[in-house]
């Protein structure tokens, strides 16, 4: 097992990383930026080194700076959180060289599944469902037509190299086809380096349901269920559940061993998780795989009682996994709102600063995870999520209803929350009744 792992981030992420470390007897080294001195990730590591400026490019970003930390505190391991260099290639390769084991898949899984057109390709040989489109990238504009003419409009011209939904156009005719197909290659050669792109017919307000998978490097592949996390504004998650709410029981079934399917056809080793877009009569398609732990793993980790983090360490330390897919026994209902530093009522603008007053909630079936602290000041150079909110029931309506008891007790001041946006949400009939898609969020905003 390893002695000393070094975390490659910041914020809860990096608290969650350092948790599980010690409770597996693994000494921990934090790097920080100038602007995260008082961060509490600093403080619960056993060693830490500053590695640079606030601005993420000169510290979390900085290959160089995190490499040099690893060789001085002898770290054996990185992990790298989500985020910055959580599914860069390059930089997993770097640690390969140095020796140092990067926690997640290979430098040559991250590329495969970063080259989305190609992961595309890859599961239509499989056998999995993908949506109907290019085999691959598109080579011209007669291609694009011919295909779209094939499949009908509307269609999606997405980038290869994109993602998490940069790079990518709607196209409901020829002429906005052509259109579509230049803009969206010049935007990813920018964005990417790369202006490969491929066609999808487009899906109407899909769902966006996501599998957790576990691999170890001796071939054992166990996934830990679904997630849905359909509740997005403008492809920022707000909240995210688990199970599903409303999948037929032989649905869940198939979506979970077309997960395991993905994983089994790249001989997948690490925590991962295989996105999916399902449409209104349950018909589900593959469209990408996250090399990385994602930001709503807690929600699985309460209903498949399987800590993820820890398990992602093991598998990187070259254990096997000391269960099976008949040992995973799922229960209840779990629900988790990302606490973001935002205002609600201004188009969700970041609202960093001082939090003056603080108090996180508690109580039976409740779990924070979270950096924020009375007197905590944020930064204004990363992302806005302050804290996770996670709760627990037997089922859906009694996990909305402790939701909602939970944000209430919420005490937080000096800054502006999704608290309140979060209430709204919950409180909605649709919502409630589990009758949403990925249009939901833009039925309660001003927004698109
Ligand atoms: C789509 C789609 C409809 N049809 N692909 C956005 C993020 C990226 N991972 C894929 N995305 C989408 N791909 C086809 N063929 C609609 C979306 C989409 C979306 C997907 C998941 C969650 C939220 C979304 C919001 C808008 C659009």
């Amino acid at each position: 097992m390893f002695k000393k792992i070094l975390i490659a981030n910041r914020g809860e992420i990096a608290l969650r990383i350092i948790r599980a470390c010690k409770e597996l007897g693994i000494k921990t080294v934090a790097v920080y930026s100038e602007a995260d001195r008082d961060s509490l990730h600093v403080r619960y590591a056993d060693e830490d080194v500053c590695i640079g400026p606030g601005e993420a490019g000169k510290s979390y970003l900085h290959v160089p700076s995190i490499i040099s930390a690893a060789e001085i505190t002898d770290a054996e391991a990185i992990h790298p959180g989500y985020g910055f260099l959580a599914e860069n290639a390059h930089f997993s390769e770097i640690c390969e060289s140095c020796k140092i084991k990067f926690i997640g898949p290979s430098s040559d899984t991250i590329r495969k599944a970063g080259n989305k057109s190609m992961a595309r390709k890859v599961m239509m040989g499989a056998g999995v469902p993908v949506i109907p489109g290019s085999e691959g990238d598109i080579k011209t504009e007669e291609q694009a037509l011919e295909i779209a003419n094939k499949i009908g409009y509307p269609v999606i011209i997405k980038a290869a190299a994109g993602g998490g939904g940069k790079g990518m156009r709607i196209a409901h005719t020829e002429i906005s086809l052509t259109n579509a197909l230049m803009s969206t290659k010049a935007e990813a050669n920018a964005a990417f380096g790369s202006d490969e792109v491929y066609i999808e017919k487009y899906i109407e307000e899909p769902r966006h349901i996501e599998v957790q998978i576990l691999a170890d490097k001796f071939g054992n592949v166990i996934h830990l269920g679904e997630r849905d996390c359909s509740i997005q504004r403008r492809h920022q998650k707000l909240l995210e559940e688990s199970p599903a709410p409303g999948l037929p029981p032989d649905v869940r079934e198939k979506i979970c061993a077309a997960g395991l399917n993905v994983a089994r056809t790249v001989n997948y080793v690490s925590a991962g998780t295989v996105e999916f877009l399902m449409d209104k009569y349950f018909n589900f398609y593959f469209i990408e795989m996250n090399t990385r732990i994602q930001v709503e793993h807690p929600v699985t980790e309460i209903v498949a009682g399987v800590d993820i983090i820890k398990q992602q360490i093991l598998i990187a330390a070259d254990k096997k996994l000391s269960f099976k897919q008949e040992d995973i026994k799922f229960s209840g209902h779990s629900i988790e709102c990302r606490i973001n530093a935002e205002d609600p009522d201004n188009n969700f603008m970041p609202s960093p600063g001082q939090i003056t007053t603080y108090s996180a909630p508690g109580g039976p079936g409740v779990r924070v995870d979270s950096h924020a602290y009375q007197g905590y000041i944020i930064p204004p150079y990363y992302d806005s999520m302050i804290g996770k909110l996670i709760v627990k029931e037997n089922t859906r309506l009694e996990a909305i209803k402790r939701m909602e008891r939970a944000l209430d007790e919420y005490i937080i001041e000096g800054i502006k929350t999704t608290i309140p946006f979060h209430k709204k949400i919950l409180s909605n009939a649709s919502f409630q009744g589990g009758k949403f898609n990925t249009g939901f969020i833009s039925t309660l905003t001003n927004d698109e």
